[in-house]
């Protein structure tokens, strides 16, 4: 395959409401999509990065400018380009996961279409539909929140994550568990605790939980470990697992007991894999995370998801909870589930009239 050049895409959606996390809140979804142009046909990617550094270092306007000026001039010289040879090619450059995962993508979602072949068949797929939860921000007050667990048990949504953060833990967490009962729950801190609050974290305890997602820093896999050994609610890692040895040395570590596997957090759908087989062969449960995707991404995630270690519901919600309008045909939940695309590559394409409605810049990148 020969890379002819990627459009870099920035859009701007705005979401169905505000999600607020420990971090930040987004009401806005404004990211990039790439569209990888080849001799072959082309191919679409995502990148997860927000408008501002919050989540990790990068961000949009960030991610736009390492794409345009180094990654995407770093493929100019690999001959017989694939999906496969695209992270060798970029080994060279840091960090920069997210706008390093929406290229491979990209050029992955090419190569397949290119041979007819599903995202879905070539990660190893195993089922046709994924189990669903959805992510529940930080709410106002607990009515509110109330009122908004009570319409996603509704919609049908197979469990439910709480954003918490110190201040707003223990009281929404018992608030849900005591209004709806036997549900799954689960609650996700990014990163907002710290060691000396782990008196505080055990009594999430009390809640019957499936997991606490990343309640410490990212680069604190030993306090995750330290925790792990007096909370008997399971830990989940999401932001410290940025690679397959990561989530090898947390394994080790024995700093958790399930993982979140975010593709663009760990530079691509073909590290996430690798992070799957890893995982399994340990014993250790994985799910999908997201990153309020549009479409495009979200298509490659419930591929990824129909995976056979993900045994546990994702955070790939349907584009509705997002969205009131989407830029692909949206994915809707069904008893709580969403089919896994049986199209070539990603197995959707951004509908060009919504696509040039919601977005705000194009940068042509030429491969020479
Ligand atoms: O920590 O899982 C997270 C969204 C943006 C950044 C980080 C996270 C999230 C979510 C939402 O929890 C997941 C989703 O529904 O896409
Ligand atoms: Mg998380």
């Amino acid at each position: 395959m020969k890379l002819e050049g990627v459009e870099i895409l920035k859009v701007s959606i705005p979401l169905v409401g505000a999600f607020r996390t420990s971090f930040g809140t987004e009401a806005v979804r404004e990211t990039l999509l790439l569209r990888a142009v080849t001799d072959e046909g082309e191919g679409w990617g995502e990148c997860g990065a927000s408008e501002a550094p919050l989540y990790s270092g990068e961000y949009t306007h960030g991610a736009a400018d390492v794409l345009s000026r180094h990654l995407i001039p770093g493929l100019s010289g690999v001959t017989d380009l694939d999906a496969h040879s695209v992270a060798p090619a970029l080994s060279a450059f840091k960090e920069n996961r997210l706008a390093k995962a929406a290229l491979e993508t990209a050029i992955l979602d090419a190569d397949l279409r290119a041979r007819g072949i599903p995202l879905s068949y070539a990660l190893g797929a195993v089922r046709q539909s994924v189990a669903c939860g959805v992510s529940v921000g930080i709410a106002d007050s607990i009515p509110e929140l109330l009122d908004t667990v009570e319409g996603y048990l509704a919609d049908g949504y197979l469990r439910i994550k709480l954003k918490i953060e110190p201040g707003w833990d223990i009281e929404p967490v018992r608030a849900v568990r005591e209004r709806f009962g036997d549900i799954m729950l689960q609650v996700d801190a990014n990163a907002s605790y710290e060691r000396s609050d782990i008196d505080d974290l055990l009594e999430l305890d009390a809640f019957a939980l499936s997991l606490v997602e990343q309640p410490l820093p990212a680069d604190d896999l030993l306090g995750h470990a330290m925790l792990g050994r007096r909370l008997s609610t399971p830990i989940c890692l999401d932001e410290s697992i940025l690679s397959a040895r990561a989530a090898a040395t947390a394994i080790d570590l024995d700093a958790c007991r399930i993982v979140n596997i975010k593709p663009g957090r760990v530079g691509g759908y073909l590290e996430a894999r690798r992070i799957h087989d890893l995982c399994v062969a340990h014993g250790i449960p994985v799910w999908c995370g997201g990153m309020l995707e549009t479409g495009v991404g979200r298509a490659a995630n419930l591929a990824l998801a129909a995976l056979p270690g993900f045994t546990l519901p994702g955070d790939t919600s349907a584009s509705e909870r997002y969205f009131a309008e989407d830029i692909t045909p949206p994915f809707r939940l069904v008893d709580g589930h969403i089919a896994v695309p049986t199209g070539p590559g990603i197995g959707v394409t951004p509908d060009p009239d919504l696509l040039a409605r919601f977005t705000v810049s194009r940068e042509w990148v030429p491969v020479a």
